[in-house]
């Protein structure tokens, strides 16, 4: 993606999204590309999956269930109990949409973003540590920790930030999305197993 283009997304996104989520997604943008130098990922691809991957964030719910019903995009009962999940998805058909990106592995960082996959590709872990990460969110428990895992063992960081995911989620009415514990258990198990190699 050449450089205009970036300046040109960045602009839309100032416009479209409000100044909070404007200021963390240009936060989740360059920590992904420090991520990027640490562990060998394209930096192109990390600052436009960061730059993209709240694009879908600050609109209605209803909105949101609209264009998954024009676009046939297939919306999961839990996902219709917790609309702003789909934020993740709508965010990625945006991004080939509006945005005319069309490298598969930015649209599926974008796609995981909110509950992660088992199996993800580097890409897709770095958006997703990024995002909970970055210098400008403050409320998450063991954030200095994970900030500094984050930089020495990437799948650690994804075990512990899905961890810390769902002991929040169990301590609120939030719903578990069955693909946030997938994730957790298939790092989980990953890092043990590497651990005793
Ligand atoms: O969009 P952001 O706030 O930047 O970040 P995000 O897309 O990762 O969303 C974070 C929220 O998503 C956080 O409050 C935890 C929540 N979340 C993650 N997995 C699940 C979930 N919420 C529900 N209800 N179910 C899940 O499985
Ligand atoms: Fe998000
Ligand atoms: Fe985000």
């Amino acid at each position: 993606m050449k450089v205009t283009n970036i300046k040109k997304i960045r602009k839309s996104l100032a416009k479209t999204l409000d100044e909070d989520r404007y200021i963390h997604t240009i936060g989740v943008a360059y920590t992904a590309t420090s991520l990027a130098m640490r562990y060998g990922a394209s930096i192109e691809n990390a600052e436009l999956a960061g730059l993209l991957h709240d694009c879908a964030k600050c609109m209605e719910d209803e909105k949101k269930l609209a264009i998954c019903e024009k676009y046939n995009i297939p919306v999961t009962d839990v996902e219709k109990r917790n609309p702003f999940l789909l934020h993740a998805k709508i965010g990625s058909f945006l991004a080939m949409k509006t945005y005319k990106v069309h490298d598969t592995d930015v649209i599926n960082a974008i796609l995981n973003h909110t509950t992660g996959r088992p199996g993800m590709s580097l890409l897709e872990k770095i958006i997703f540590v990024a995002d909970y990460i970055e210098p400008n969110r403050k409320k998450a428990p063991n954030l200095a920790e994970i900030r500094q895992m984050a930089f020495i063992d990437l799948d650690s960081a994804v075990v512990r930030i899905l961890k810390d995911t769902l002991d929040y989620l169990e301590s609120t009415p939030g719903e578990i999305d069955v693909m946030t514990q997938n994730t957790y258990e298939f790092y989980n198990e990953l890092t043990q197993k590497n651990l005793v190699e």
